[in-house]
């Protein structure tokens, strides 16, 4: 029987790094399924003597025993279907997932999802304490798990806790639609250091603390009645740009691209989109903008294609089904009017490809749209720049994009405003060539210099380094 770890170094997550794949002859195995965070965390983890902490994405299995896979630390959590439902789809995925996104759709508010969010918060908080060692760092990651931070505390007040949020911290207005906003409040509180990805979500939560919790705050730190400070800051996401770049150089890949340009018939120019199916990435707005062009006949099909892939996700909710309705109609309807034959307007591609494949796209591709309603920091615009190896090609990129702080030099669009994305869309296919390099060398050099190793070094160094909160509650009154 294999036993619990007791690691410095804990993630905890909704997901494992691993997914489980049933082999041919009916035995279970796992592969490491290959995220950002994944890369960004394995070697953090491998020093520290880590472990992490997420559910292995299968509903109602029976309970799993804590194993090492590829020398990783693998702690598994149990889910019922229910709940699922839930608190991943429901309370997850219908409420919090559209309230942080400006409400761009309805959120729906569910005594019973709230119920189960609790529960399976309590349940990732009771692992992560038996787990954590004497003193240990304890990183509890996005907005599935917001109640883990004070639930930790409260039976391990010796682990340094850290929480970071992937997706954006909504206005104080929008914020306070939700009926349990104090508790979402507190139990964030929980964290010694509370990550965003930028300095406009930090504040808003330090505001909505200040005017709902009351505490004090002093610029991005809030001051608990117990004189426990909790720090709330930014730390802009990255990628592995080293590794992608070095994908983006290999011969294997310049080879698929080639393919890739010759498959779509040679056009001048190849638009790319590449999104989960999700109705905050503006899916249908640039497909809109796209097919406008050529109906005007701003552009041609002989010339111009466009290729969105749009990866599986979320299929079991009711407004994930509708948008891919919605988006697949207007494929048709945009191909049959203006399409020729063996020339399609648009290539739409709904599955999820292997990251080489991935890398071939963003090599191929002359103008990457990117055009999200709001998005937390968009990796892909920056994969997109790590893999211009030769300075060339075009990043159009939504404003709204949290990406959009660092890559300035991007063609930015407001994905509102369809006159205004088409007349982009047309800049960007017509750009002078040196200007197209001077804007995307100074990209790359951002996705440079900051990747995701660093991301993670700057949380984990930050959180290390705050000072030590010795409770004085506990040993004498709090003073009045
Ligand atoms: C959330 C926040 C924030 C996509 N299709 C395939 C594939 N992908 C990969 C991309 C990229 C990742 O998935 C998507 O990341 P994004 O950042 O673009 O968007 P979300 O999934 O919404 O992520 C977001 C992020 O968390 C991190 O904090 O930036 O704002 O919403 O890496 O390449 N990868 C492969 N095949 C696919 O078909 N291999």
């Amino acid at each position: 029987m294999s036993r619990t770890p007791q690691a410095d170094l804990v993630i905890v997550a909704n997901r494992l790094p691993v997914d489980r794949v049933r082999l041919p002859d009916g035995t279970d195995s796992w592969r490491t399924s290959p995220g950002g965070l994944v890369t960004a965390l394995e070697p953090v983890l491998r020093k520290n003597d880590g472990a992490w902490i997420g559910w292995p994405g299968s509903a109602d299995e029976d309970e799993i025993e804590p194993f090492v896979e590829d020398g990783l630390s693998l702690v598994p959590v149990a889910m019922s279907s229910q709940e699922v439902e839930e608190f991943y789809e429901g309370f997850s995925n219908g409420t919090l997932w559209p309230l942080y996104h400006d409400v761009v759709a309805k959120p729906e508010f569910h005594r019973e999802w709230w119920d189960s969010y609790v529960a399976v918060n309590q349940r990732f908080a009771d692992r992560a304490a038996t787990v954590a060692a004497e003193g240990a760092t304890v990183w509890v990651q996005d907005y599935q798990l917001q109640l883990v931070p004070q639930m930790l505390r409260e039976q391990r007040p010796d682990l340094r806790i850290g929480f970071y949020l992937h997706i954006p911290f909504p206005p104080a207005e929008l914020f306070s639609q939700l009926p349990w906003r104090r508790q979402i409040l507190e139990g964030l509180l929980g964290a010694d250091l509370i990550g965003f990805q930028l300095p406009g979500a930090a504040a808003n939560f330090v505001r909505l603390v200040r005017s709902r919790v009351g505490h004090k705050t002093h610029r991005d730190t809030i001051y608990l009645p117990d004189g426990r400070p909790v720090k709330a800051t930014a730390f802009p996401i990255s990628i592995d740009t080293a590794g992608f770049e070095e994908l983006a150089r290999s011969e294997a890949t310049e080879k698929r691209a080639a393919e890739i340009r010759e498959a779509l018939g040679n056009p001048r120019k190849i638009f790319l989109g590449v999104d989960r199916l999700d109705y905050t990435k503006g899916i249908y707005s640039r497909l809109r903008a796209f097919g406008e062009l050529v109906r005007d006949g701003e552009l041609d099909v002989e010339d111009a294609v466009f290729v969105q892939v749009a990866t599986p996700s979320r299929e079991r909710v009711e407004q994930y089904r509708i948008l891919r309705d919605e988006i697949e109609m207007l494929v048709g309807r945009i191909n049959g009017d203006h399409g020729r034959i063996g020339s399609p307007a648009i290539h739409y591609l709904h599955s999820s490809f292997p990251r080489e494949e991935m890398a071939a796209f963003y090599r191929a591709a002359d103008i990457m749209v990117v055009t999200p309603f709001r998005d937390g920091m968009n990796l892909v615009a920056k994969e997109y720049v790590a893999c211009r190896i030769h300075d060339d090609g075009a990043l159009v990129l939504s404003e709204f994009a949290g990406a959009a702080a660092e890559l300035r030099q991007a063609w930015l669009v407001n994905p509102y405003d369809i006159d205004g994305m088409k007349a982009t869309l047309l800049e960007a296919y017509a750009a002078d060539e040196k200007d197209s390099n001077r804007r995307m060398r100074a990209m790359r050099r951002t996705v440079t210099t900051h990747d995701v190793s660093k991301w993670a070094d700057e949380f984990l160094t930050e959180l290390a380094g705050l000072p030590e909160h010795h409770d004085k509650s506990v040993r004498r009154p709090a003073r009045r």
